[in-house]
């Protein structure tokens, strides 16, 4: 995993103002974020591949990591650097044999125990939460809180991304925590200034290492 920590934004169209997408993720850029995640659950393959085309050469022409959540088969495709998966898709194993040592593979986990395995099976790091309550994700578990962040710091090395009602007024209680950088939705993406609101973040995180 080339950068550690930072801002980690995960897109969703919905929250994002009717704005095109690439005018989102360029100003999450512009503001500092050092990945960006293309999270779209209800779009077909094709629409996928369109956007992540484009986005995969904003971010490379930016050196920000670009990940497709759950779609291997796209992150591939596209030439995304890595792909995120979660407790529920297709098995980690599976997919580091598929995509080979060197892809970046981000798995969900809200338990030491997730998180150790995850480890012991070659992800690349781990993305834990929901911390806080969410109104982005609706299937999402319950709420964990900071402590599991703690937690899961003693049991694993990898790189840790705290998600899940990540705001400005919290985001340096996850670091103090033990994560290494926050993903968030709708208080970047959703913002009325989302290069201002990716700034204050990238601040905040920074001051609080
Ligand atoms: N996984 C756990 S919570 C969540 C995801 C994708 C959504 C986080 O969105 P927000 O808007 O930053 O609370
Ligand atoms: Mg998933």
């Amino acid at each position: 995993m080339p950068s550690r920590g930072g801002l980690y934004v995960v897109t969703g169209q919905e929250f994002s103002r009717g704005r095109p997408y690439s005018e989102v993720v360029k100003a999450c850029i512009k503001g500092g974020a050092g990945i960006i995640q293309l999270r779209e659950k209800h779009w077909p393959a094709s629409k996928i591949l369109k956007v992540g085309r484009e986005l995969r050469q904003i971010t490379r022409e930016a050196g920000v990591l670009f990940i497709i959540n759950d779609r291997v088969d796209l992150a591939a495709a596209v030439e995304a650097d890595g792909v995120h998966i979660g407790q529920r898709d297709v098995s980690l194993e599976r997919v580091r044999k598929t995509v080979g040592p060197k892809m970046i593979v981000g798995v969900s986990a809200g338990t030491p125990e997730e998180a150790r395995a995850a480890e012991l099976h070659g992800a690349s790091y781990i993305g834990v939460g929901p911390i806080f309550p969410t109104e982005t994700k609706k299937d999402a578990r319950p709420p964990r809180g900071l402590l599991v962040l703690g937690d899961i710091r003693q049991s694993v090395g990898l790189p840790i991304y705290a998600i899940g009602g990540i705001k400005i007024h919290n985001v340096a209680s996850v670091i103090k925590a033990g994560a290494d950088g926050a993903a968030v939705v709708s208080a970047v993406v959703g913002a009325e200034d989302i290069a201002g609101a990716a700034r204050a973040f990238v601040d905040k995180i920074k001051k609080a290492k």
